[in-house]
């Protein structure tokens, strides 16, 4: 494999296409690739694994402007790097504003070479590639990549049906890193969060209607009403006061504990009996793959990309859009061998389909395709 100069941009937040960023650009360099990874703040899940160079687009701020100029700066910055450092692939995860940034930059810097690289997460189709006033450019953008991809089957077929644009869009799922999403035994976390006997039930997110946090707690409800249970909430987000009062008003609320956000969510998942997802359709659930990963089997919709991570009955339960009471009696259903199994199901669908080291050598394969484009 011949090591490649790369330039990574991404949102730094909270959300999984920064976090799908920022893994695989830390996998990619430690196959001895050099890295580059630009947001415009250090990125959420970053721990300074590989030999990652971080960069911080530096975005002006004048009341003349209003809205800082980010695009502009973006791109001027990744033009920057491209003469700097001669990079030979620029890849924007999550389309809006990336995806215009890599294409300015390759214009700005005068490099024709540079090949560009799209990807897809979710919200730059169905929100911003969605609105009649965003299409064109997201259009264009994609476009005017070189090679674009998103993160699952349903997502791609979303694209089609919204942008009315052809994208030619090629489908390589998230992957995550398996060595820090793992099972583990005897956890402290787990006594923190529950007793002996007691059903521990899980989210995480950012919190937003898409991942109907109102159906998470109703579940829960359900659940507690029947059997001794728990509910660990992890993430933030505008849903969450809600939520909270919601259980206190179910008399719930001593039996759940909100963590807000955590950097190291993965000692805090393999203590989970569930994890709950009842997203009305998101294009993946990269906190779902987390949590299998670690070994937990996971409920939710069948709705969006989450039954491409999801296996109903065998690594999770999903049942029809909107239906809590059919979720939460799903969960109920599975009595301790069968979900033992789910377990070991769970782990195993994560290092056979979505582990780092099976997803980088797929980027490395676009990457040299597209490179091979140039002559
Ligand atoms: O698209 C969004 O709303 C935000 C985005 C993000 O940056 O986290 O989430 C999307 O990308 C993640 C990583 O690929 C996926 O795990 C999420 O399912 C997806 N969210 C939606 O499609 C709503």
């Amino acid at each position: 494999m011949n090591a490649r100069r790369i330039g990574i941009v991404c949102h730094p937040g909270l959300g999984g296409s920064g976090t799908v960023a920022t893994e695989l650009a830390a996998a990619l360099a430690e196959r001895g690739h050099d890295v580059h990874l630009i947001a415009r703040d250090r990125p959420f899940r970053y721990t300074g694994r590989g030999r990652l160079h971080v960069h911080a687009p530096q975005i002006p701020e004048h009341p003349a402007t209003g809205t800082p100029p980010q695009l502009m700066a973006e791109a001027a910055c990744l033009a920057a790097l491209v003469e700097e450092h001669e990079l030979e692939i620029l890849h924007a995860h999550f389309a809006v504003p990336h995806s215009m940034a890599i294409w300015m930059a390759r214009a700005m810097s005068g490099r024709a070479g540079v090949r560009l690289i799209s990807t897809l997460h979710g919200s730059d189709v169905t929100v911003f590639g969605a609105h009649p006033e965003f299409r064109r450019a997201v259009c264009f953008a994609l476009g005017a990549s070189d090679a674009v991809t998103t993160v699952s089957v349903w997502l791609a077929e979303e694209a089609t049906r919204l942008l009315g644009c052809t994208t030619n869009a090629r489908v390589i799922p998230n992957g995550t890193d398996t060595e820090r999403f793992r099972p583990r035994e005897g956890l402290s976390s787990r006594r923190r969060f529950a007793r002996e006997g007691e059903l521990l039930l899980g989210h995480a997110s950012n919190m937003r209607p898409v991942k109907r946090v109102g159906d998470v707690v109703e579940v829960f409800a359900r659940i507690a009403a029947q059997q001794p249970a728990r509910l660990l909430m992890v993430g933030d987000g505008p849903d969450r006061q809600r939520a909270e009062e919601d259980l206190e008003r179910r008399g719930l609320g001593a039996r759940a504990v909100f963590l807000g956000a955590q950097e190291a969510v993965e000692s805090v998942l393999p203590a989970l009996d569930w994890f709950l997802l009842p997203s009305a359709g998101e294009s993946f659930g990269l906190a779902a793959l987390e949590a299998m990963a670690c070994g937990v089997p996971v409920a939710g919709y069948r709705a969006g990309g989450l039954p491409e991570v999801v296996e109903d009955g065998a690594t999770g339960c999903l049942v029809g859009v909107h239906d809590a009471a059919a979720l939460a009696a799903a969960v109920q259903s599975v009595r301790e061998e069968a979900h033992t199994s789910m377990r070991v199901a769970a782990r195993a669908r994560v290092l056979e389909h979505f582990a780092m080291e099976r997803i980088a050598p797929r980027w490395e394969a676009l990457y040299e395709e597209v490179l091979a484009s140039r002559t």
